[in-house]
C-alpha cells in the first residue's frame, strides 16, 4: 500500500517472491546495497536463522590466518526486530501470508512488505525500504510501516547496533571475530552510538543509529554483548498503520580522526534533514549516474533487467572520492575471496568506469599507485626488478594470496600458486593505465603516476624473462595465464604477448615525455633511477620475446606443449574427477588466447582472430564467471554469432542464475565489467583505433535499439545504434567542440549541436 507507490518501473526491479529461508545468502548478495564506501548485504531486518548479515567498509581489512587479511565484516546496522502484542515476529516461526522484497535499481532502494501470522492468529503487516546514501556516502536509513491487521496490544520495536558480528573463517564453522568494543553509549534524545576496533589493523569503525516512530512511545535502552539496541514501547491499535524510521551513520579512522564526533554530528544532521529528504537526494544522486551510466535496450525485456543489474552493482561498488580502495572480486557484497583485488578490477570493471565515471576510473587506478612501493616490495621479495602487482590485493599492495587452502569438494589440501606464478596481473595494471589515458587524455595523472607505473612494470617484466639460448628468444618460464587449470607453464602466450606489450608500451611513452614532457622525463628518470642502458635492454627484450606461434595454422599455442595436451571426453565427470585429470589436456578454465585477441587486438589480424576463437572456444569450459563476456564480444569481432547471445546473457545473469552456486558468498564484479563490454564492446563493436573511437555493430535480431553514452576526452557521446543506422550526439551543443569517430571505414566528425546519422547494416 505504501512500497508500492515508491517502486520504478518492471525493468528496474529484481524481485523475490516467495520466503524460502536456503536462499536467504543467495538474495543477500544480490540485494546488497552500497556506495563504495559501505556495503551492506540484503540481510532481513527481522534476522534469520539462515542469512549471513555483513557490513563492509571498503579498505578496512584485518589480518587473518592463510589469507594474510580480509575485508572485516563490521558491527551489523540492519536490525528491526518487532515484539506485537508479546509475540515476536519471525518470518521463520509463524504463517507467512504475503512476502516480497524488491530492488529497485533505479532509486536504489530495497523494500520488503510480509503479512505475518503467529501462533495467536495475529496478522501484522510490515513495509520498509531501506538505502545506503549514494551522496551522503556515512548515512542509511530504513523507514517503514507496521500494521497490526486484527489486534490490539503493546508493540515493541528494537532497533539495534550488533557488533556481535563475524568473518567465516577457512572453514566455514571457524568464524573470526575481527573488532572488539571499544564504546558504546546511550545518548538518549539523540540515539545511540557503537565503536569498536578492528583486533590487528587497529582501525574504529564508529555507528550511531536513532529511531523514530510516528506515534509517542516510551523508551529505553538494552545492553548485550558487543550490541546496544534502542527500544520503543507503544500501544498499538488495530488496522492502525504506524510509521518507524531507523536513519543510522557510520565513520571509520580511515577517514577521519574523532570518529565518534563525526559519526554523532551526522547523525543529528541528517535527522534533521528527515527522511523524505535523504530520500530525495538519494533517487536524484541515483538518476544522475544513471544518465551517464544506463544502457538502453529495445525490445528484449530480460536482458534489460539483467544487464541493468550489472550496471547497478558497479555503480555501488566504486568511491571515486577514496583512492586508497579497490573494487573487490566480490566488491562489497560478501567475504568471498577475502575481499581481495585481482585483475578482475583492471580488465574487467574499470572499461566501465573510464567510459562513464572517469573520475572513479581514476581513483581506482591510483589505489594500484598507492601501493607502488608495496608492488616494488613484491618483485624484490620474489627475486625481480620494478614492481609486481599482487596477484591478489587489499590493504598494502603487499601479495596476500593464500599458499594453500582445503579443498571442500575432496576434503585435500591444494597448493594455490597463482600468487607466486599469475604475473600477467602486472601487464593488466599496465594495460588499464594506458587505456584510461588514451580515453580521457588525462595529461596530469599520466605525468604525475601512470608514466611511472608503466615504467616500473616494464622494469619488472626485463627482469621476469631468460634468454633462451636454442630458441635465440627471451622466454618467460613457470607461469600461470588466465587459463589456471594449467600451473608452472611456459612460455604462456598471453602472458608473453602482454609483456611486450608492456615494455613496448614503456617505450612508447618514454620517447613521447622525451620529446614533450622533458622536465617530467628528467623527474621520472632520477625518481626510479633510469639509465640508457636499461632503455636499451627493453628494446631488445621486447623485439626477442618468445611469441608461440604456428605460421601454417595461424594458432597461438597457450603455452609450450598445449598442442600435445589430450583430447579426452570430460562431459561424465564430476568436478572432483576433472580437477584431477583437466591439468593433461587441452580444456581451459576461461578466455586466455582468445582475451588476447580481444585486448590486443590490433596486433592480429581478422583470420588469425577467427582460427584461434574455433580452436579455442572448443576447449573452454567457462569454469570462471570472467570467460563468456570474452567469447561474446570476439563472436561477435570474428562473425561466429551462433552463441553470441546465449553467452551474453549468461555473463549478465551469473548472479541472478547463481550460474557458478556461489553468488551467496558476494557478486562475481568481474563479469558485472563483462557484461556492460559485452553491450558496448560487443554488440555496439565499441573499439578505440588508432587513437580515435569507432563502432562495427552488430544487434541480436529482436533488438530494436541499443542505446547508451560513453565518456570521451571530456566529452560525453549519445550513441544509439539500429540494425541499419548509428545515430551519435554529443551532449554539448557548443559547436566548437567536436569527436571524431570511424564507423564503416570513414572518419565522421560530431560537432556540438549536430546528430550525425550513419547508414551500416549489422545483420
Ligand atoms: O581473477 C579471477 C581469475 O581469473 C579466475 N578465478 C577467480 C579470480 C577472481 O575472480
Amino acid at each position: 500500500m505504501y512500497i508500492d507507490t515508491l517502486l520504478s518501473e518492471a525493468d528496474w526491479l529484481i524481485t523475490e517472491e516467495d520466503y524460502h529461508p536456503e536462499k536467504n545468502q543467495f538474495y543477500e548478495t544480490l540485494f546488497t546495497l552500497a556506495n563504495g564506501y559501505v556495503g551492506a548485504r540484503g540481510s532481513l531486518e527481522q534476522g534469520s536463522q539462515t542469512g549471513s548479515p555483513g557490513t563492509y567498509f571498503a579498505g578496512v581489512y584485518d589480518p587473518t590466518p592463510v589469507f594474510f587479511t580480509e575485508l572485516a565484516n563490521a558491527p551489523n546496522w540492519l536490525n528491526v526486530k518487532i515484539v506485537a502484542n508479546n509475540e515476536s515476529i519471525e518470518l521463520e516461526k509463524g504463517r507467512i501470508l504475503e512476502y516480497k522484497r524488491t530492488l529497485d535499481m533505479k532509486k536504489g532502494l530495497l523494500t520488503q512488505i510480509f503479512r505475518w501470522e503467529g501462533a495467536k492468529g495475529q496478522i501484522t503487516r510490515f513495509e520498509d525500504y531501506r538505502l545506503v546514501h549514494l551522496n551522503y556516502k556515512h548515512v542509511a536509513l530504513l523507514k517503514g510501516v507496521i500494521v497490526p491487521e486484527n489486534y490490539d496490544g503493546p508493540f515493541v520495536v528494537k532497533s539495534g547496533l550488533n557488533g556481535y558480528v563475524f568473518n567465516t573463517g577457512v572453514i566455514e564453522q571457524l568464524l573470526i571475530k575481527h573488532f572488539k568494543l571499544t564504546e558504546y553509549e546511550d545518548r538518549e534524545a539523540e540515539g545511540i552510538y557503537l565503536e569498536m576496533k578492528s583486533r590487528l589493523s587497529g582501525i574504529s569503525v564508529g555507528e550511531a543509529s536513532k529511531l523514530k516512530l510516528s506515534v509517542p512511545s516510551e523508551r529505553s535502552v538494552e545492553i548485550d554483548v558487543d550490541k546496544i539496541t534502542e527500544v520503543l514501547t507503544f500501544e498499538a491499535k488495530k488496522g492502525q498503520a504506524y510509521e518507524f524510521e531507523k536513519y543510522v551513520t557510520f565513520y571509520t579512522s580511515r577517514d577521519v580522526e574523532d570518529v565518534k564526533f563525526h559519526t554523532l554530528k551526522e547523525l543529528n544532521t541528517r535527522v534533521d534533514q528527515g527522511s523524505e529528504v535523504l530520500l530525495r537526494e538519494h533517487v536524484s544522486a541515483w538518476e544522475q549516474k544513471w544518465l551517464d551510466a544506463d544502457v538502453k535496450i529495445h525490445g528484449d525485456e530480460v536482458a534489460q533487467r539483467s544487464l541493468r543489474f550489472n550496471i547497478f552493482h558497479l555503480i555501488q561498488s566504486a568511491n571515486e572520492d577514496d583512492d586508497r580502495v579497490s573494487i573487490p572480486a566480490k566488491a562489497l557484497h560478501g567475504e568471498g575471496y577475502r575481499g581481495h583485488i585481482f585483475w578482475d578490477t583492471e580488465i574487467f570493471m574499470l572499461p566501465f568506469f573510464i567510459y562513464t565515471n572517469p573520475r572513479a576510473a581514476r581513483s581506482l587506478l591510483m589505489y594500484r599507485y598507492h601501493n607502488l612501493d608495496a608492488a616494488r616490495e613484491n618483485a624484490r621479495i620474489q627475486g625481480y626488478k620494478g614492481a609486481q602487482f599482487p596477484w591478489e590485493s587489499a590493504d598494502t599492495g603487499l601479495e596476500t594470496t593464500p599458499k594453500e587452502l582445503g579443498n571442500p569438494l575432496t576434503g585435500e589440501t591444494v597448493r594455490i600458486w597463482t600468487g607466486e606464478e599469475e604475473h600477467h596481473i602486472v601487464a593488466d595494471v599496465a594495460y588499464a593505465v594506458d587505456h584510461y589515458y588514451v580515453a580521457t587524455g588525462d595529461e596530469q595523472f599520466l605525468l604525475k603516476y601512470g608514466a611511472e607505473i608503466l615504467l616500473e612494470t616494464a622494469r619488472f617484466w626485463a627482469s621476469r624473462v631468460q634468454y633462451d639460448d636454442r630458441k635465440k628468444a627471451y622466454v618467460i618460464k613457470k607461469v600461470i595465464g588466465p587459463d589456471e587449470f594449467h600451473e608452472h607453464v611456459d612460455n604462456n602466450i598471453y602472458t608473453n604477448y602482454m609483456a611486450k606489450w608492456n615494455i613496448s608500451k614503456a617505450l612508447e611513452y618514454i620517447d613521447r615525455l622525451k620529446q614533450k614532457h622533458t622536465d617530467s622525463w628528467d623527474k621520472l628518470k632520477k625518481k626510479i633511477v633510469l639509465s640508457s642502458r636499461e632503455i636499451r635492454e627493453w628494446k631488445t627484450i621486447a623485439n626477442n620475446l618468445y611469441l608461440p606461434y604456428d605460421e601454417k595454422t595461424k594458432l597461438y599455442e597457450e603455452f609450450e606443449g598445449y598442442f600435445k595436451l589430450k583430447e579426452i571426453d570430460i562431459s561424465g565427470v564430476d568436478s572432483t574427477g576433472l580437477e584431477k585429470i583437466v591439468k593433461d589436456t587441452k580444456w581451459i578454465k576461461q578466455a586466455d588466447v582468445v582475451m588476447l585477441h580481444y585486448l590486443l587486438g590490433d596486433y592480429f589480424d581478422q583470420e588469425t582472430k577467427k582460427v584461434n576463437f574455433h580452436y579455442y572456444k572448443r576447449w573452454t569450459t567457462h569454469s570462471s564467471s570472467l570467460s563468456p563476456s570474452i567469447y561474446a564480444i570476439m563472436g561477435i569481432e570474428v562473425g561466429n554469432y551462433r552463441d553470441v547471445y546465449q553467452d551474453f546473457m549468461r555473463s549478465t545473469r551469473i548472479d541472478l542464475d547463481d550460474e557458478q552456486g556461489n553468488t551467496s558468498i558476494g557478486i562475481h564484479a568481474a563479469s558485472l565489467g563483462g557484461a556492460w563490454q559485452v553491450a558496448i564492446n560487443g554488440f555496439a563493436g565499441m573499439r578505440i583505433k588508432n587513437g580515435m573511437l569507432s563502432f562495427k555493430p552488430w544487434l541480436p535480431e529482436k533488438w530494436g535499439k541499443l542505446e547508451f553514452k560513453v565518456k570521451w576526452w571530456g566529452e560525453t557521446l549519445n550513441v544509439a545504434i539500429t540494425h541499419e543506422t548509428v545515430e551519435l550526439k554529443l551532449e554539448t551543443t557548443d559547436p566548437t567542440r567536436t569527436v571524431e569517430v570511424n564507423i564503416a571505414q570513414r572518419v565522421w566528425r560530431v560537432k556540438g549541436g549536430e546528430t550525425c546519422v550513419i547508414s551500416v547494416c549489422s545483420q
